[in-house]
């Protein structure tokens, strides 16, 4: 069988790239051994021989890759090779997906796996399975980091590339722009210690090579959609990876930050950045999109303190939208972006991705302007904009990313945060494409081109 992890048009070169998806993760590694298995992963240049023979080709979807998705499963078909689909895009948009694939599947795969393997020997695959028909997936299945290695042909890394683990899945909260509530969240899992151990362990050695660099270690991003949920079960998997002597990344929520007993942990564990959805400095805006009780707009600037002096990068997160935000404010957030010194700071115009409580609102209310899914990478303005012209907001909100990696910022970001080299090769990749996009946006809508020397 072939696991293809598609790129869409529009999924940005300049992302990080952990070295697999983790959905195919999963499959590879709780399909039973006897099966043989591929994986094409477009985001590393894999190239697809459509006329080789599979039994089926299992393809994963993200929104923002999902149109590629379905070309990839059209070739397969017009050669009559069966086709499943799966992943987050597919599963909220069965109806769309149906069109290009054998088979369709909605939710998470672990449970019903088994039946469609059997299914597909058996050649009586169905058109439709959903998780819901299936006991709930309480356990996280082990990665199998050997079988992904030899799946993938994937080479060796470095300190620099990141390895994808996970500890748990699922997170309780109910922010309004995330999927996370409407897909995995309700049931929140954890690997138990041994098992994610031995994956480290694993993962190590199959993917981790010493570049001749002394104390250089392998950096792992957990792919958790929220690790910080209970403090006392944070804590013993922070004693356990810091056992494991390795560097990771890790996707936080900002009340856990503001315990300074969990920041000193995280650091000694090997904690290098962590990825926190702060989404606004504007209270009022957190209260709209149904995050006002897990960050607070004050402890921003205390927090990004707090973790610098403990030795830990904090990367911002934040979104920008036309109902809540002015071009003053899109302003302001450049300026507290440099006055804070903020690591390599992301920031995404709304998007309202489909299995999310903002779709299904924006969607009743005929809000949405685009569904061209290739356009959802968070860089376009896709809702309908009632205070401002749609190419004018988005142009400024253009100007102000690029404006938060102008040369002073990124200067003293080098100086004030720790791991000054992250931060500057980070900068300069982000600086650069963000250039190119605003250029190209300039282009495309015959807009005179921004001062960027002296502005920026
Ligand atoms: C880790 C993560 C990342 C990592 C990816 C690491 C990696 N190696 O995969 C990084 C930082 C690179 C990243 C980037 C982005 N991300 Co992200 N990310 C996540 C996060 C927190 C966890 C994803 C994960 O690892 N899940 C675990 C895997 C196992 O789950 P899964 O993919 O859903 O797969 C299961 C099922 O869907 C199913 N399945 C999946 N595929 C298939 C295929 C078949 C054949 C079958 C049978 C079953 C099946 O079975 C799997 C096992 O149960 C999610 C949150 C979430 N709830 O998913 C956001 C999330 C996926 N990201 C999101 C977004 C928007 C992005 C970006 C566009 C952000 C940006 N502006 O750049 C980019 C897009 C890059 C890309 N091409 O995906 C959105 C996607 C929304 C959507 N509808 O597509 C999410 C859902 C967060 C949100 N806002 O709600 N992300
Ligand atoms: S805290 Fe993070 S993962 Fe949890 S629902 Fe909110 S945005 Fe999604």
């Amino acid at each position: 069988m072939l696991f293809v992890a598609p790129q869409g048009k529009k999924d940005s070169k300049t992302n990080q790239k952990p070295l697999f998806h983790m959905a195919i993760g999963v499959l590879v590694s709780i399909t039973p051994e006897h099966h043989n298995i591929e994986i094409i992963d477009e985001r590393f240049g894999d190239t697809i021989d459509y006329d080789k023979q599979y039994d089926f080709v299992g393809i994963t979807s993200r929104t923002i890759d999902a149109k590629r998705a379905y070309e990839i499963a059209d070739e397969f078909r017009k050669r009559g090779t069966k086709v499943i689909l799966g992943g987050l895009h597919v599963s909220f948009n069965p109806e769309e997906a149906r069109e290009h694939a054998d088979c369709i599947v909605c939710g998470e795969a672990e449970n019903l796996w088994d039946t469609i393997l059997e299914d597909v020997a058996a050649k009586q695959l169905k058109a439709h399975y959903d998780a819901k028909d299936f006991p709930p997936v309480t356990t996280i299945a082990p990665l199998n980091y050997k079988r992904i290695a030899r799946a993938s042909k994937r080479e060796k890394v470095d300190s620099t590339k990141s390895i994808p683990i996970y500890i748990t899945r699922g997170c309780p909260y109910e922010c309004s722009f995330c999927v996370t509530p409407n897909f995995t969240g309700k049931l929140y899992r954890r690997q138990n210690d041994e098992e994610l151990k031995a994956q480290i362990m694993a993962a190590k050695e199959v993917f981790f090579k010493n570049n001749g660099r002394k104390n250089a270690k392998p950096w792992f991003m957990l792919c958790d959609e929220n690790l910080g949920i209970s403090k006392a079960r944070l804590w013993k998997a922070l004693d356990l990876l810091k056992e494991c002597d390795i560097m990771f990344s890790v996707f936080l929520s900002m009340n856990f930050l503001e315990d300074d007993e969990t920041v000193r942990r995280l650091v000694e564990a090997g904690c290098n950045m962590a990825l926190v959805g702060f989404e606004s400095i504007k209270q009022s805006t957190l209260e709209a999109y149904n995050k006002g009780h897990v960050n607070s707009a004050d402890k921003i600037v205390e927090v990004i303190e707090r973790c610098r002096k403990a030795g830990l990068n904090i990367q911002g997160n934040f979104l920008i939208n036309p109902d809540l935000d002015s071009f003053e404010d899109m302003d302001e957030l450049v300026r507290f972006i440099g006055r804070n010194h903020v690591f390599m700071p992301i920031i995404q115009i709304i998007t309202p991705y489909p299995g999310t409580k903002m779709y299904h609102e924006y969607k009743q209310k005929s809000l949405i302007a685009d569904e061209d899914w290739d356009k959802y990478n968070a860089l376009n303005l896709v809702v309908k904009s009632v205070n401002y012209d749609p190419v004018s907001f988005q142009h400024k909100f253009m100007q102000i990313y690029y404006q938060s990696y102008s040369w002073k910022n990124i200067i003293n970001r080098v100086r004030m945060n720790p791991y000054p080299l992250i931060n500057l090769i980070s900068s300069l990749a982000f600086r650069k494409h963000l250039r190119d996009q605003l250029d190209s946006f300039e282009k495309n809508n015959a807009l005179k081109p921004s001062d960027k020397k002296n502005i920026f």
